[in-house]
């Protein structure tokens, strides 16, 4: 066996190629879904472009390369055509959840011929079995690539790493794997049973391979060792869809050096970023709210190419539409929805009135309360206290962490 040299490849998993865009928050008219899913089904090309000019030997796509198994079959050629063109270079795909490697699928050989669709590239490794499998590295003996994949998308409760796939032996090894951190913290983290694949940072680590190429979780996020080297990483998705993909998206340059740690650098995988902006403009008329919004854009890192849903809180007079005083800031990006969430100001009720002793009475307690938690449960109290006694909806605050 030779001795290891040097490897860099791209990282990118998560594509949804193919997703309809009907959820996601951001009120996108049908123009501009369909301009977005355009860009969402260029995910491929963006990869094999920015994997071609960083001087990527090797494109690792970690599972969830399109959305459901009726994406139009357009979409599939599209990426094939691009997996293709970064030939004779290795592309390596783990199929996931969504993008299941079911029999009568898009793997299928038999499904593409039946549809009369070019077949799957000959630089294309698609690992098909739910096993672990060990491949080598196209043209090097130094490096050996182990994966599985998902054959439906029902969750997967056992644990892909206990016990973990055998180490190769060749002083490079990389493993994809499609799943779910436990101790991942993104916005799109699971909770408890809706995990699927579960593994841990202790589990990647024990596994002992050079690099873990993970899928599954749209936010980056790196899995690092106790001195903090970098063991393995979710490039996340590379186009935002909706609100909870929003900020910079990224693909992953990653460098196996022939000696010591892994390095990693992320290169940008989108020209546009989805953004959800908060603004309180209580008690602001229109041109002061409208410079407002200006700066809360501003600090939110909003560019013109952006896609930006901005939600007014705080309180505003009856009658009041700030909206409307707000949406010509739309002609500055690329699509901008806006929300109205301000309320009226609550009258002040007279001392004599049972909404007025009741306030007295919680403003007492509460300037006496011995502590934070307590003054919170005050405040929570006073409000929906009055909001009762004078009639207005009841709306009990989502829970909070302590
Ligand atoms: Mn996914």
């Amino acid at each position: 066996m030779s001795s290891g040299r040097s490897l860099t490849f791209l990282q990118s998993s998560d594509w949804h190629l193919g997703s309809a865009l009907t959820g996601g928050g951001l009120s996108l008219t049908p123009e501009a879904r369909a301009a977005r899913r355009d860009e969402v089904d260029a995910a491929a090309e963006r990869a094999v472009a920015a994997a071609t000019s960083c001087g990527a030997e090797a494109l690792l796509v970690p599972g969830d390369l399109w959305d459901a198994e009726n994406v139009p079959a357009a979409t599939i050629h599209r990426l094939l055509e691009a997996f293709a063109s970064f030939a004779p270079r290795p592309v390596y795909v783990a199929p996931g959840n969504h993008d299941f490697a079911g029999p009568g699928g898009y793997y299928d050989p038999a499904l593409l011929a039946a549809l009369g669709m070019r077949p799957w590239p000959k630089n294309v490794v698609v690992f098909r079995s739910p096993e672990w499998t060990a491949v080598p590295f196209a043209e090097r003996d130094d490096i050996t690539v182990v994966g599985r994949a998902f054959l439906s998308p029902a969750m997967v409760v056992e644990r892909p790493l206990a016990p973990a796939p055998p180490r190769p032996s060749t002083p490079h090894a990389l493993l994809l794997l499609h799943g779910s951190l436990e101790s991942y913290t993104g916005p799109d983290s699971p909770r408890g049973p809706k995990r699927t694949a579960p593994f841990s940072a202790r589990e990647i680590a024990d596994a002992g391979f050079s690099w873990a190429a993970l899928g599954h979780h749209h936010h980056v996020h790196v899995v690092s060792d106790e001195p903090g080297h970098p063991l393995g990483a979710y490039a996340g998705c590379p186009t935002g869809r909706g609100l909870d993909e929003a900020g910079p998206r990224v693909f992953l340059k990653v460098t196996l050096p022939a000696e010591g740690p892994a390095r990693v650098e992320t290169i940008p995988a989108d020209t546009r970023a989805v953004r959800d902006v908060v603004v309180d403009v209580s008690e602001l008329e229109a041109g002061p709210l409208v410079e407002r919004v200006e700066a809360a854009l501003a600090e939110a890192g909003v560019e013109a190419p952006d896609l930006v849903r901005v939600t007014l809180t705080g309180t505003q007079a009856f009658g009041a539409r700030p909206a409307d005083v707000v949406r010509p800031l739309a002609a500055r990006v690329k699509h901008l929805a806006v929300r109205d969430q301000t309320e009226p100001p609550a009258p002040e009720p007279g001392p004599r009135s049972a909404e007025g002793r009741f306030a007295s009475d919680l403003l007492a307690y509460r300037a006496a309360a011995p502590d934070d938690v307590r003054r919170r449960v005050a405040d929570v109290a006073l409000r929906l206290g009055r909001d009762a006694l004078a009639g207005r909806p009841v709306r009990p605050p989502e829970a909070e962490d302590r």
